[in-house]
C-alpha cells in the first residue's frame, strides 16, 4: 500500500502541476485558485464583508458572483452586512446610493447608462471598495470587473475604473430553430429548443446569460433569422418567456426573429402587406401579447426578402414600410427593431459582368436613409458579401446617416472553420471596426458610426451571431469562446485592442503561467493571417464549397450560380472587377476618399486586390510578388504555421489541465493536416487553371507521396473526387462490394526513418477502419469516426493519419487494408513517405 502511494506521489511529481481535467464549461468564469502565493498576498487586505445597498435583482445577482468569485479565487467566504458599520467592506450599489452614504465619493469620470465605477474609499482608516454603477446593471458589469481584476492577479492599489458601454444595442443573436437544431451551429443541439418546444431545463439558458452578462451583453435573440412562423404562436410565446426569466437576473433581455409573413400564414389574414391596416392591427396585438408576458422584452430581428424569405417587395413595400409598422407596434414598450440588410437577389445572372451582390444592401437601403422611425436598427454585416475570411466594410456604414445602425459579426466560425480551426477574430473585426469610411471627408470610422457618435443618432450597437450549443464547452474548439469573450469585449469598448483581448480571455480560461499566457496569445494573434493564407488570400474569400457546407476547398462552387460569390478565375486572370470605370461600380458607394483609393490598383491595398479589380495571374503586387506566386506561398506558409500550432502547444503539456490540452491538441493536430488539405486543394486548381508554374517547384510536385490509384489494388477501385481538387491528382481508391480492400506499395528508397502518413476520407457517416501494415506486420490502426459535413470524398472529408518514426528499407512492403461501413467505402487518397525529422 505504501509502495503505490509512493508511486502515485512520484508520477504526480512527474507530472508537474497538470490537474486532471476541465471540461471548459466555466468558459473565461472559472474563479481558479491563485496559485501564485506573491499573488495572493496582494489581495490579503481585501475586505472580509460585503454591503449590498439595493435590493434590486440585478445587485442580487451581483452579490452573489462577488460571493462566488472570491470564494473561489482567493478562497475567501464574504460576510454580508445589511449597512455600512465600522469595518473595511465592499460595497454594491447605483452612483446615487453609493453618493448617498459616502458624499466625498465621486466617480472620475461621468458614466452613462449601464456604465460602472471601481476604486477604494478610505475613511477613518477603513478601507470600502466601492462597485458603483449607473443603474443596476452597471452594478452587475462592475462586480464582474472587479473579479477579472483579481483573477488576473492585477494590483488593485491605485485601482481606480469608470467605464461606459461604447453602445446600447449589444446583442448576441443564436440561429436556433424549434426542432432544437441550429443553423451554422457546430456545437451541438439548441439550449433553448427541443422537438418544437422550449427545453424544461433552462440551466444552460441561464449559464449563457451569465456568461454573456460578464462581459457586457444584454440582449440575446434567441430564434434563427430564417424564423420559424411558431414563434408567435401564444403557446411559443407563453413557453419562450420561461426563457426570459433564465436570462433575467443577469440583465439579458430576450429578443425574437419573426418571419414578415406571419399574419398572412397563420394569423388568419389574407395578406401580410405591412400597410393593410388589418396587418398592422396584427403585429400591434401580437406585440401586446409578447409583452404580456415577457415585459422586458428587447425586440424583433427580421430577415425579409433575402435567400427566399419572405418580404415587402411581394406587395412592391419597402424595408422601411415593414420596419416601421412593426417599430410602432414595439415603441410603447421601449422595443426595437433590428431589420437586417442582408437582403439580395441569390439567383443573379453570372453571365453580366455589372451584376454584383456585393453591391445591393448599399443599392436598397441607402435610398430609404431618413425615413425609418428612431426605434428601427438598420443591422449590417461588416462586409457586403456574407462572413467571408476577408472582406472591405460594407459601404452602407457611411450610406446611412440619418438612420440607426448595428454591426453584425458572426462569432459562430461558418466561413472560418466551423471551430475545428482555431481562428480568432477579434483582429478581423477590429480591421473593419477601424475602419475609416471618411464619409463627408471626416473621420468616420466604422465602430464611431455604430456607437451613433458619427452621424448622432441615438441608438446602435453590435450582433453577433454566436450558435453556443449543448456542448459542455459551449462551442467544441475551446479556444472559440475567446471569439465570444472578445465580440463582448469589443462590443463594449471597441478600442480595446485584440492584444489586451487575447491576453485577458487566456488568463481568465488556462491562468496565468507566462509561457501559457505567451504562447496562447501568440496563437490567437497569429490565427486568422494563418487561415486567411491556407484558404483564400488577396481578397478572394474562403474559396470554400459555397453551395453546402461553407467547410472544405471548393474553389469553383463560387462560380456560374446565382449566389453571387463569384471570384471571376479564368485561365488569364481572376479577381471581380469592381471598379467604377470598368466593372460592377462598387467601388463608387464608398466615400470619395476611399473610393479612389480601392479604384486604383497603385492604391489598393494586395490584401483586398481581387475583391476589387481583376487582373492577369502575372500581375505583381506591393509585394512584389506575382499574384499566382503569393497564393502558391500564402498557402505553403499557412499550412506550416499551421502545423507550428501544435508543437507550440504541446510546449504547454502538463501547464494546463490534461483534458483541455488533449482536446486543443486533438484540434490542432486535425487543423495541421486540413490546412494541408487547403493548401493543395487551391495550388492544384490555380496551377491548372493558370498554367503558371510555382517558382519554387513545389505545386503538383510531391516527391514524397505515392498516388493510392498507382498501388497495387485489390477490391480498391479508383475514383474521382468532387471537386476534383479535393483529392491529389484528383483521384483516390474505394472498396465498394466487399468487406475489406487493400492497396499496398514497395518501398524502394534508401534506409532511414521515415513518417508515413496515410491520406483518406472520412465521412460525416459510417465508420471505416484501417489498418497499415509493413511487411505484414501490423504498424497502426484506427477508426474513421470523425464527424466531418458531408459524405463524399471532398474537401470536407479529407484528412490523415501519420505514423512517426518508421524504419524503412528499399523493399519493405507498406500495405493500407481497408473495411467499408454504411456507405463509407473506406476511401483513401495518397501515402506520403517523409524523412522522419527526429
Ligand atoms: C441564417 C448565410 C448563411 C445562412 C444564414 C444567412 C443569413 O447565407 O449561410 O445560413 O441564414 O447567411 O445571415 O441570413
Amino acid at each position: 500500500m505504501r509502495r503505490l502511494g509512493l508511486a502515485l506521489l512520484v508520477a504526480c511529481l512527474l507530472m508537474g502541476t497538470q490537474s486532471p481535467g476541465e471540461t471548459g464549461a466555466e468558459a473565461w468564469l472559472r474563479y481558479a485558485p491563485l496559485e501564485d502565493p506573491s499573488l495572493k498576498a496582494k489581495y490579503s487586505s481585501l475586505p472580509g464583508n460585503i454591503i449590498p445597498l439595493d435590493d434590486s435583482h440585478l445587485t442580487h445577482t451581483a452579490l452573489d458572483e462577488m460571493l462566488r468569485g472570491m470564494d473561489g479565487i482567493l478562497g475567501r467566504r464574504l460576510q454580508i452586512e445589511p449597512l455600512v458599520s465600522d469595518h473595511s467592506a465592499f460595497v454594491l450599489g447605483t452612483v446615487t446610493e453609493v453618493q448617498a452614504k459616502f458624499p466625498r465619493w465621486q466617480s472620475t469620470a461621468p458614466i452613462r447608462a449601464e456604465g460602472y465605477a471601481l476604486a477604494p474609499v478610505r475613511e477613518q482608516g477603513r478601507t470600502y471598495w466601492i462597485i458603483a454603477g449607473a443603474d443596476p446593471h452597471g452594478v452587475l458589469y462592475g462586480a464582474f470587473r472587479f473579479l477579472q481584476e483579481i483573477a488576473e492577479g492585477h494590483d488593485l492599489r491605485s485601482i481606480t475604473v469608470s467605464e461606459s458601454p461604447a453602445a446600447p444595442v449589444r446583442w448576441v443573436d443564436q440561429w436556433d430553430n424549434l426542432n432544437g437544431t441550429i443553423e451554422r451551429g457546430y456545437a451541438g443541439r439548441s439550449i433553448f429548443f427541443d422537438e418544437g418546444n422550449v427545453r424544461i431545463d433552462m440551466s444552460r439558458a441561464a449559464e449563457y446569460a451569465r456568461l454573456l452578462a460578464s462581459v457586457g451583453i444584454n440582449g440575446c435573440a434567441i430564434n434563427n433569422v430564417n424564423a420559424d412562423l411558431k414563434m408567435l404562436t401564444p403557446e411559443m410565446i407563453g413557453q419562450v418567456a420561461r426563457i426570459a426569466e433564465a436570462f433575467r437576473p443577469w440583465g439579458v433581455r430576450l429578443a425574437m426573429s419573426v418571419d414578415l409573413s406571419s399574419p398572412k400564414v397563420f394569423g388568419g389574414l389574407n395578406t401580410f402587406d405591412p400597410l393593410n391596416p388589418k396587418v398592422i392591427e396584427w403585429w400591434k396585438k401580437a406585440v401586446d401579447q409578447i409583452y404580456a408576458q415577457i415585459p422586458d422584452f428587447a425586440g424583433f430581428v427580421v430577415k425579409a426578402d433575402s435567400e427566399g424569405r419572405a418580404g415587402p417587395s411581394q406587395y412592391g413595400r419597402t424595408p422601411v414600410d415593414a420596419a416601421n409598422v412593426m417599430a410602432r407596434a414595439l415603441k410603447p414598450h421601449g422595443g426595437v427593431l433590428l431589420y437586417r440588410a442582408f437582403v439580395y437577389n441569390h439567383h443573379l445572372d453570372w453571365n453580366d459582368p455589372k451584376a454584383d451582390r456585393a453591391r445591393a444592401a448599399y443599392d436598397i437601403f441607402h435610398t430609404l436613409d431618413g425615413q425609418f422611425d428612431d426605434n428601427v436598427i438598420v443591422q449590417i454585416k461588416h462586409g457586403p458579401i456574407d462572413f467571408q475570411v476577408r472582406e472591405p466594410v460594407s459601404p452602407l456604414f457611411a450610406g446611412l446617416p440619418k438612420t440607426n445602425e448595428t454591426i453584425e459579426l458572426q462569432i459562430t466560425q461558418e466561413y472560418t472553420g466551423q471551430q475545428r480551426h482555431l481562428v480568432f477574430l477579434v483582429p478581423m473585426w477590429k480591421t473593419a471596426l477601424d475602419f475609416d469610411l471618411r464619409a463627408g471627408s471626416r473621420r468616420t470610422p466604422v465602430k464611431e458610426i455604430i456607437e451613433g457618435k458619427s452621424f448622432n443618432r441615438p441608438l446602435g450597437g453590435f450582433a453577433g451571431v454566436a450558435n453556443v450549443g449543448l456542448d459542455a464547452n459551449w462551442l467544441r474548439h475551446p479556444m472559440a469562446m475567446a471569439n465570444l469573450y472578445g465580440f463582448g469585449r469589443l462590443a463594449w469598448s471597441p478600442d480595446t485592442s485584440a492584444q489586451t483581448i487575447a491576453d485577458d480571455w487566456t488568463r481568465l480560461t488556462f491562468g496565468n503561467n507566462a509561457t501559457v499566457v505567451s504562447t496562447i496569445d501568440k496563437m490567437l494573434l497569429s490565427s486568422w493571417k494563418t487561415y486567411e493564407d491556407y484558404t483564400g488570400p488577396l481578397g478572394l474569400g474562403t474559396l470554400t464549397d459555397i453551395l453546402h457546407s461553407h467547410y472544405g476547398p471548393g474553389i469553383e462552387s463560387a462560380e456560374r450560380n446565382g449566389w453571387g460569390q463569384w471570384i471571376r478565375a479564368d485561365h488569364d486572370g481572376v479577381g471581380t472587377d469592381r471598379t467604377v470605370a470598368r466593372g460592377t461600380g462598387y467601388i463608387g458607394q464608398y466615400p470619395p476618399e476611399v473610393a479612389s483609393m480601392y479604384e486604383s490598383l497603385a492604391s489598393c491595398p494586395d490584401e483586398q486586390l481581387l475583391f476589387m479589380h481583376h487582373v492577369p495571374y502575372s500581375y505583381k503586387l506591393h509585394s512584389g510578388k506575382t499574384v499566382i506566386q503569393h497564393i502558391y506561398d500564402a498557402h505553403y506558409d499557412g499550412a506550416v504555421s499551421a502545423s507550428q500550432f501544435v508543437s507550440e502547444w504541446q510546449g504547454l503539456k502538463g501547464l494546463i489541465d490534461n483534458e483541455r490540452y488533449e482536446k486543443i491538441l486533438a484540434l490542432q493536430q486535425y487543423q495541421a493536416v486540413h490546412a494541408i488539405v487547403w493548401r493543395d486543394a487551391v495550388n492544384q486548381w490555380f496551377y491548372k487553371m493558370s498554367g503558371i508554374a510555382d517558382v519554387k517547384g513545389r505545386v503538383g510536385h510531391d516527391p514524397d507521396r505515392i498516388e493510392a490509384e498507382n498501388m497495387q489494388l485489390e477490391g480498391y477501385t479508383p475514383a474521382g473526387a468532387t471537386p476534383w481538387e479535393a483529392a491529389s491528382g484528383g483521384n483516390g481508391i474505394v472498396c465498394k462490394g466487399q468487406s475489406a480492400c487493400t492497396a499496398s506499395t514497395t518501398f524502394n528508397r534508401s534506409a532511414g526513418t521515415y513518417d508515413v502518413a496515410v491520406q483518406y476520407f472520412d465521412f460525416r457517416h459510417g465508420i471505416s477502419t484501417y489498418s497499415l501494415y509493413l511487411n505484414g506486420k501490423l504498424l497502426k490502426e484506427w477508426r474513421a469516426d470523425n464527424s466531418l459535413p458531408t459524405d463524399q470524398m471532398n474537401g470536407d472529408t479529407s484528412t490523415r493519419i501519420t505514423v512517426p518514426g518508421v524504419a524503412l528499407k528499399a523493399g519493405d512492403i507498406l500495405k493500407v487494408e481497408g473495411h467499408p461501413n454504411n456507405d463509407e467505402p473506406a476511401p483513401l487518397d495518397y501515402l506520403e513517405i517523409s524523412p522522419s525529422a527526429r
